[in-house]
């Protein structure tokens, strides 16, 4: 379960009560080891995944930011110009992300082979789109200003982006991840058309580099709102296709092709369901996921307000479906 995995747990609120700024909770590597431990001591789930964020590698290409309670990433000096784009420092991550090391190789040495760690990028559109809006945005109309009247500078900044998240993709793994999943947040704010200009392109910059000096390791794509771009995402060079709710599982695996290995899809809201209601959602993605190339999943990050006995049933169930399956045929 990504991202906001914490939020929703006690612990980690607590945690977070301890030490009040995003960062020092993701860059102090005791405290980020312990949160990103939290749901792997209550659940026991298959992966464990990185506490960390998509923009955390952003200062070290000279890109100043912060993330805010309640709102998430703000960057101040927004980039907009050609010479900002210019003035960008390639990544060094052993010199600007060494939290990053520690945290995995530790988290790795926790789970043994009981669990896989996974680490996680972002892709140069949902970085641009925080680089060039200043903080989350709705309607995206800075950087679809700049992409739909002098695209020059944000291809230069993508190209700059795709290069440094390839970087910390290969540093990532080599510190300890087992699976890279790369988050394209907001590239269904895009026209299929813009996709094909804007994101898509450099997606496959990325997993290109990362595969030709890690050609083993699984690399995940994730697209909010992906419905109307599912197959141009099965051509970005991902091995496993991420997929939200908006898609139904078993139109889902026809389009993407019986080859492709597809990760998601349940509702988060289904959490907040009846016990019955979470476990036939659980058996039907299953079902019409079909038992190969599947990994069940929420299809976006788990809600803040989720009860907490909800995840836990939602892993329980997971770990019987064989026997459930067979139950409830
Ligand atoms: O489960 C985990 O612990 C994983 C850690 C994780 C991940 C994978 C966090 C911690 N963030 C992310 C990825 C991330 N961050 C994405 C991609 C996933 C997605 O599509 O949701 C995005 C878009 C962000 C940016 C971000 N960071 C937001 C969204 C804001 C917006 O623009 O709408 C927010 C709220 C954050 C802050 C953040 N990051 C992570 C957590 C736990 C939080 C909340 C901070 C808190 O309340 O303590």
């Amino acid at each position: 379960m990504m991202r906001q995995a914490g939020r929703y747990m006690k612990a980690y609120r607590d945690l977070r009560e301890k030490y009040p700024s995003f960062r020092q909770r993701s860059e102090i590597p005791e405290v980020a080891i312990e949160v990103s431990l939290q749901p792997w001591r209550s659940f026991q789930p298959d992966g464990v995944i990185l506490f960390s964020d998509i923009v955390t590698p952003l200062p070290g290409l000279g890109i100043d930011m912060d993330i805010a309670e309640g709102k998430g990433p703000i960057i101040d000096r927004p980039i907009r110009t050609q010479a900002q784009v210019d003035a960008l420092r390639s990544l060094d991550p052993v010199e600007s992300l060494p939290f990053i090391r520690e945290i995995l190789q530790a988290l790795r040495q926790e789970v043994g082979d009981r669990s896989t760690v996974l680490g996680f990028v972002g892709a140069p559109w949902t970085l641009a789109a925080y680089a060039v809006e200043g903080k989350g945005s709705k309607t995206y109309s800075v950087i679809k200003g700049m992409a739909f009247s002098d695209p020059t500078i944000l291809h230069q900044l993508l190209a700059k982006l795709a290069d440094a998240i390839a970087v910390y993709a290969r540093y990532q793994i080599d510190s300890g991840a087992q699976v890279i999943q790369m988050f394209d947040s907001w590239a269904g704010q895009l026209s299929p058309q813009d996709y094909e200009t804007f994101a898509l392109p450099y997606q496959q910059r990325v997993f290109r580099q990362v595969k030709q000096t890690h050609p083993d390791t699984p690399l995940i794509l994730l697209v909010s709102g992906s419905a109307g771009v599912l197959e141009r995402m099965g051509r970005s060079g991902a091995d496993i296709i991420s997929l939200d709710w908006t898609v139904d599982m078993t139109e889902a695996r026809q389009r993407l092709g019986r080859q492709m290995k597809v990760q998601g899809n349940l509702d988060p809201g289904v959490l907040f369901g009846s016990r019955e209601f979470i476990r036939d959602r659980i058996l039907d993605t299953i079902r019409k996921a079909g038992n190969q190339g599947h990994i069940l999943n929420l299809g976006h990050g788990i809600l803040p307000d989720t009860p907490e006995e909800n995840a836990a049933f939602f892993f329980e169930t997971a770990k019987q479906a064989d026997q459930l399956l067979a139950v409830h045929a």
